[in-house]
C-alpha cells in the first residue's frame, strides 16, 4: 500500500480540470502543478545514480529522448529488444529507488481517474531536446494490462499524438504542458501514441527541455 500521507495532493480540488480523451482516459491539466522544487530534488536524485542516456533501439537507431528510470524496475531497450530489467545496464546496479513523490502522485491521478489502488513499481524518466521525438508504439511490454499508466508532462510543452488501437488510426494532436497529467488504462491501455518533435522554447523549470515521467505496473 502506498500512503497518501497527509497533506500532499490533498489540496487538490476533486474534479481539477479533467479532460476525458477516451472510454477510460483522461487528461488532468495542470495536476502536478505547484511542486517544481520537489520534482526538480527527486529528477535530479534520481539521475544522479542513473544518469539519461540515449538508448539503442532494436533496429540499430538510437531514442531521440534520454532517459533513465527508478522504481524496482527500469525500461531498458538495445538491440536484444524492449524489457524491463532490475538493475541499469549502465552500472550493474539497482534503479534508483522511486521518489514518494511520484508514486503518491500516480496513485492520486489513478484514482481521480477511476484506478483504484495503483502502485507504480517502474517509473520512466524521458528527456526531450528540441527536436527529439517519440514515434507511435503501444505500452506492451507490461506484464499484465489491467493496470493503468500516468504519465506527467513537465517543462516544454508538447504535441501529444493520441491514436487508436490500429497503427493506421489517425492521431489526435493534444498539447501537453507543464504540470499536466495523462491517465489510461482500460479499453484505452493498447492506444497508439507519440510525441510530436518538440519545438524550441523556454521553460523555468526545465529550460530547453521537456521533461516526461510515465509510471507503470511493470510485473
Ligand atoms: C511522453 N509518453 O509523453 C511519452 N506512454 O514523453 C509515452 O510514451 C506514454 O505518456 C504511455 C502512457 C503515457 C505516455
Ligand atoms: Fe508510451
Amino acid at each position: 500500500m502506498i500512503a497518501s500521507g497527509p497533506g500532499l495532493f490533498d489540496d487538490l480540488p476533486p474534479s481539477a480540470d479533467r479532460v476525458d480523451i477516451g472510454a477510460q482516459a483522461c487528461l488532468l491539466r495542470g495536476f502536478a502543478g505547484g511542486r517544481d522544487t520537489a520534482f526538480r530534488r527527486a529528477i535530479d536524485a534520481v539521475a544522479g545514480q542513473a544518469d539519461f542516456r540515449n538508448m539503442q533501439t532494436p533496429g540499430g537507431g538510437r531514442m531521440s529522448a534520454a532517459m533513465t528510470s527508478c522504481g524496482g524496475y527500469g525500461w531498458v531497450t538495445d538491440r536484444r529488444g524492449y524489457r524491463y530489467a532490475a538493475a541499469d545496464p549502465e552500472s550493474g546496479a539497482p534503479w534508483p529507488a522511486m521518489p514518494r513523490l511520484f508514486a503518491m502522485l500516480a496513485a492520486k491521478a489513478a484514482s481521480h481517474a477511476g484506478f483504484d489502488a495503483f502502485e507504480p513499481d517502474a517509473c520512466l524518466v524521458n528527456r526531450y531536446a528540441v527536436g527529439a521525438r517519440m514515434g507511435l508504439h503501444q505500452d506492451k511490454d507490461e506484464a499484465d494490462y489491467d493496470h493503468p499508466i500516468v504519465s506527467v508532462s513537465l517543462g516544454l510543452p508538447a504535441v501529444f499524438l493520441w491514436g487508436g488501437l490500429r497503427r493506421a488510426d489517425k492521431p489526435e494532436r493534444l498539447l501537453l504542458e507543464h504540470g499536466d497529467v495523462l491517465v489510461w488504462g482500460g479499453a484505452d491501455r493498447l492506444r497508439y501514441h507519440g510525441i510530436a518533435p518538440v519545438k524550441a522554447g523556454f521553460h523555468p523549470f526545465a529550460g530547453e527541455q521537456r521533461i516526461n515521467l510515465t509510471l507503470r505496473r511493470s510485473q
